[in-house]
Formats: C-alpha cells, sequence, structure tokens
C-alpha cells in the first residue's frame, strides 16, 4: 500500500517525453539529455528491483553517453558480476521507459514482481552503485536516478561521483565480492599488478628510451582525468595526457578514440610534431582504447592500432606464458591442467587479425556486435580474450583457472624460486589483477599494452607490423525500418530482406580477399555497411555497391 502510493507520487514528478520511444538498446538508453528525466528516474526504480530480485546484491547504475556528442547522456545498468544487465530483464527495462503514466507504470511493476517472484519486502534493502561521466547534464540525471531508487522502499543508493564506466563496474563486482571497492582502491590494485609486471621483465629485454614515452588523448572526458590521477601511482612510464577536459576543449569533439579509429585521423591536440611517438587515445567514459602514431610530418592521417591489435598483442603474450607454464621442467610439478584458451571478436574484426589469430593456432569465435555477447562467450573459457576493432575489450579468467595458477605458483617456488616457469605464473596472476574482468577498460588495458611492450621490448611500429590490416570501409544508410534486416551467424549472413545476401555475394566476388556484410545499428537507425578487399579503391567500391543493395 505504502509502496504502491509512494510510487505513485514521485513518478507523477518524472512525466515521459512525448512522442519518443526509448529502447534499452545495446549499451542502454541513450538520448538528447533533455529527454531523458524520466528514463533514469525509472532506471533507477529498476536497479533497486533487480538488486532485490539478486538477495540485494550490489547493483550499478552508470550514466553516460561514452563517445556520443556532449548534449546527449545515457544511462546503463550492471549487473552484480559487474557485467551488462542480464539481456532478460531489458523487455522490461523498455517497458518501463515507455509506460505513458504513473497508473501504466505501477501496473507494469506489479505485473513483473509477481512474475519474477521479486522479495519486496526482502531481508535486506535494495543497494545501487551510481556513477556519472563529466557530461554537464549528469548532475541532475543522477538526482532523477536517486529518485527513482528512493522510491522502493528501503531502496539504498550509494552516491560514487565522477566515475569512469569501467571503474563503476570494477566497484560494483568488487562489493559483490566482498572486497574493498573505493576509487582509491582500483588505482591500488591496478598500479600494484602493473608494478609486478615490470618487475617480472626479463632482464635480456631492450626498450629504446624514445618509447619510454606515452601521450594520451583524454577525449575531454572521465578517462584523461583519472589518468591524471593514476599515473602519479606508476614508475618507469612517462605518460603525458592531453585532451583531459581542463584546458577548454569539448567532450569527443575532434578527440577520442571513436573519432580516432574511425577517420583515421590525429585528434586535436596532437599535430606532426609527434612523428614517431606512441599515442593513445581514449572514449567519453574511458572504456574504449585505440593507439596510434604519426608516421610523417606530412601527413594528418595515422597508423591506427585497433582493438584487433591490442587483442593481437595479448594473445601472443598470455600464449607464451601459458607456454612457459606448461614447458616440461627440472622442477618436476606436474601439470595436469590444460587452460582452455579462446579469442572472441565480431564481424568488424580486420580479416587480417583473424588470419594472424588463427595461425598463432587459436580458437576465434565470433558473436554479434555488442560487449555483451562477447563477454558472455569468453566467459566459457579459462582465458577468454575479446576486443571489438573499435578498441573495446578485456580478458576473462575463470575461477577455477586462477586457483589453479596459485596453487601451481605455490608448488613452483616451493621448488626453485624464481624459476621461469614461476614467472610465468606470476605474470599470468598478475594480468588477472590488471586487466579489469567485469567490461573493457581503457586505463588497465592501456597499463596492460605499456607492460606488455616493455616485456617483448617493441616499439609502437614492431607491434603495428604485426600483421597488415586490409583496407576496409564503413558507411551507414538512412533507413524507413532498420529492423527489415535480420542478420544470422554473428552478423555475417542477411537472412532478410529475401535476396540481398545473394546479391551481396555475387558483389564480394569481385573483389580478391573481398568480404562485406550488413546490419542494422543498435543505436542508431541505420544498417550499418561494412567491407573490406586487397585495395583501398576495392574496398571503397564494394561499400558503395552494396550499401545500393540496401537503399
Ligand atoms: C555500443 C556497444 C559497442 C558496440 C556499439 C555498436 C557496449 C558497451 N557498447 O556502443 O560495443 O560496438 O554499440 O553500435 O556494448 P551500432 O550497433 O550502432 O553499430
Ligand atoms: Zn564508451
Amino acid at each position: 500500500e505504502q509502496q504502491q502510493s509512494l510510487l505513485l507520487s514521485s513518478s507523477a514528478r518524472f512525466p515521459p517525453p512525448q512522442g519518443v520511444r526509448l529502447s534499452y538498446g545495446t549499451a542502454g538508453f541513450r538520448a538528447d539529455a533533455g529527454l531523458l528525466q524520466s528514463t533514469v528516474y525509472r532506471v533507477g526504480i529498476l536497479a533497486a528491483l533487480r538488486s532485490l530480485k539478486l538477495d540485494s546484491s550490489v547493483i550499478g547504475l552508470m550514466i553516460t553517453a561514452s563517445h556520443n556528442k556532449e548534449s546527449d547522456n545515457g544511462v546503463k545498468i550492471a549487473d552484480p558480476s559487474g557485467g551488462m544487465l542480464s539481456q532478460h530483464w531489458e523487455p522490461f527495462a523498455d517497458a518501463l521507459a515507455n509506460a505513458p503514466s504513473p497508473q501504466h507504470l505501477l501496473h507494469l511493476i506489479i505485473e513483473f514482481v509477481e512474475k519474477e517472484n521479486i522479495p519486496l519486502e526482502g531481508a535486506r534493502p535494495a543497494q545501487i552503485l551510481l556513477g556519472r561521466d563529466t557530461r554537464p547534464s549528469g548532475e541532475s540525471l543522477l538526482e532523477a536516478a536517486k529518485q527513482g531508487i528512493s522510491s522502493i522502499l528501503g531502496a539504498v543508493a550509494i552516491d560514487m561521483g565522477i566515475v569512469t564506466t569501467p571503474q563503476l563496474h570494477w566497484m560494483v563486482r568488487a562489493r559483490n565480492k566482498g572486497v574493498k571497492a573505493s576509487e582509491l582502491d582500483y588505482f591500488e590494485q591496478l598500479s600494484s599488478s602493473f608494478r609486478c609486471l615490470m618487475d617480472l621483465i626479463p632482464s635480456g629485454s631492450t626498450f629504446n628510451e624514445v618509447d619510454y614515452k606515452l601521450v594520451v588523448d583524454g577525449a575531454n572526458g572521465v578517462g584523461g582525468e583519472k589518468l591524471e590521477v593514476l599515473k602519479k601511482r606508476l614508475d618507469g612510464l612517462a605518460i603525458e595526457v592531453r585532451n583531459s577536459g581542463k584546458d577548454g576543449g569539448v567532450l569527443n569533439e575532434g578527440v577520442g578514440a571513436d573519432y580516432v579509429q574511425k577517420e583515421k585521423v590525429v585528434p586535436r591536440g596532437f599535430s606532426s610534431q609527434d612523428v614517431g611517438i606512441r599515442c593513445a587515445s581514449l572514449d567519453g567514459d574511458a572504456d574504449r582504447l585505440v593507439y596510434f602514431s604519426v608516421p610523417s610530418e606530412s601527413s594528418s592521417k595515422i597508423d591506427l592500432v585497433d582493438g584487433d591489435k591490442m587483442l593481437s598483442l595479448f594473445a601472443v603474450f598470455i600464449k607464451e606464458q601459458l607456454s612457459i607454464l606448461n614447458k616440461e621442467g627440472h622442477t618436476d610439478v606436474n601439470s595436469d591442467y590444460q587452460p582452455r584458451l579462446g579469442v572472441i571478436q565480431t564481424a568488424y574484426a580486420n580479416g587480417a587479425s583473424t588470419d594472424y589469430l588463427r595461425r598463432l593456432g587459436l580458437e576465434v569465435l565470433f558473436t554479434p556486435t555488442g560487449v555483451k555477447y562477447l563477454h558472455e562467450k569468453a566467459a566459457e573459457y579459462d582465458i577468454g580474450i575479446y576486443f571489438e576493432a573499435n578498441g573495446h575489450g578485456t580478458i576473462v579468467f575463470s575461477e577455477s583457472f586462477l586457483c589453479w595458477l596459485e596453487s601451481r605458483n605455490y608448488e613452483l617456488s616451493s621448488v626453485v624460486k624464481g624459476s621461469e616457469q614461476q614467472k610465468a605464473a606470476l605474470r599470468l596472476l598478475a594480468v588477472s589483477k590488471l586487466i579489469n574482468q567485469a567490461v573493457g577498460d581503457a586505463l588497465s588495458g592501456l597499463l596492460l599494452v605499456e607492460a606488455i611492450l616493455r616485456h617483448m621490448g617493441w616499439s609502437i611500429h614492431r607491434w603495428t607490423e604485426l600483421y597488415q590490416d586490409l583496407p576496409s570501409r564503413q558507411l551507414k544508410v538512412k533507413v524507413v525500418d532498420r529492423t527489415a534486416v535480420v542478420t544470422a551467424n554473428a552478423e555475417t549472413v542477411a537472412v532478410r530482406p529475401p535476396g540481398i545476401q545473394e546479391a551481396i555475394n555475387a558483389e564480394t566476388a569481385k573483389y580478391p580477399q573481398g568480404r562485406s556484410f550488413i546490419r542494422p545499428s543498435g543505436t542508431e537507425d541505420v544498417i550499418r555497411v561494412y567491407a573490406e578487399a586487397s585495395t583501398q579503391e576495392a574496398a571503397d567500391s564494394l561499400a558503395n555497391s552494396v550499401a545500393k543493395l540496401v537503399d
């Protein structure tokens, strides 16, 4: 009773916008910030219900629109593991966001609580961790989220302030594991595991002085700000942060990982003065990372190191550590455990990266676009490495593998302390602590890249040369109804409209090393077209002909 009247009165203060239909989408709700008050309020309710449903575990609520323009904003939920909201609840999120009146909203909630058996009078209160990026609209949206949360009796909101998306996911995961989960704990875990990897670098590894320097484009967002703090805890690495948001630049405008990866040009604040220097770009909420270098003074084009190449670097390193670990040593500690290593990509992965990874003997799998799909697949392995070409990715380790690794490290250290095998075990353990296992994290990814390059003694140039990307082209086609295109096999095949795949195949066959696919975007009203081929002209031409088929 009391609960119902509370919901009715509080939701009356957050009327939904007229004439817009919102959808939870690939990465939560996203729209112009002015439209989102009621949505965020309602997601606050959803987060509280989600917590109650899961024994009052901590749930995350993040307010961000990532790489989108500053006037946009968005909201998404993190589940207790630190991963994305279970897909099973997305339809409920959609329904809540679009309920036309407080009565409708209440009715939906009552129905859902019953269907899902949610203990409204739970033994413990719901707990929600809140975070937001640097967008000016974040503050009032955060207030709306708090109102939503407190319209579920007893629910508690804990405001973490301005954080990166992956920091919030990390904190949710840590809290639910019962370990310390403040921002300081996050920085401490990253910097100490980074130090551990640096201490284990083989003594023969050579690194040129010029390669010590790393320049990072912070997209004028939260990531640059946090990196300024984190870098003070790091030894042996000279990081310069540009576009930290303090020098007047606008969030994501001509800067950031999305811009750099799509346009393949230098972001603002970088110039021909940076030729040859190792550079990196974060996106607006610091869950994406790409590297790049400026090849020559005469060009604003860059040599891009995208998610595929980061994935390859991580895979090479981990494979190397596993093979050291499994070498028959004189230590005679027997290893009866063969960890399963899996690599997950999407159709956007450059074909040259997939070939390279398969030549290394790795198992490569594909899922549809969107972190929730990649992460889920990666979690099926002892070590699952996933990346989207756009720079979002991470490594996930199974609990059983980490347990095995701990005990193996213990055994090895009791035989010969400091053996190569033991070092390999320690490195893998450090990676599992450095990398954010909840979600892709530009800051932890950056530190892992830096440590591995140092370990290998590689310059960014050497890294770029692991393989040569095939030229590619992405286009988008505005359509009336993007749901007319339906895909299968991890978006590599269009099964609808009828006949279109045959037509794409016929076009693709005209080009050496040609590959092309179409898919409906999960975030915009467009059909996306991807094409790659042996030359840039061919990739452009293939993309154009396929786009015409869609129109
Ligand atoms: C979202 C996804 C990203 C994906 C992109 C595709 C998350 C956290 N983010 O940003 O992984 O690459 O959508 O957008 O899942 P699209 O469907 O418009 O091409
Ligand atoms: Zn992002």
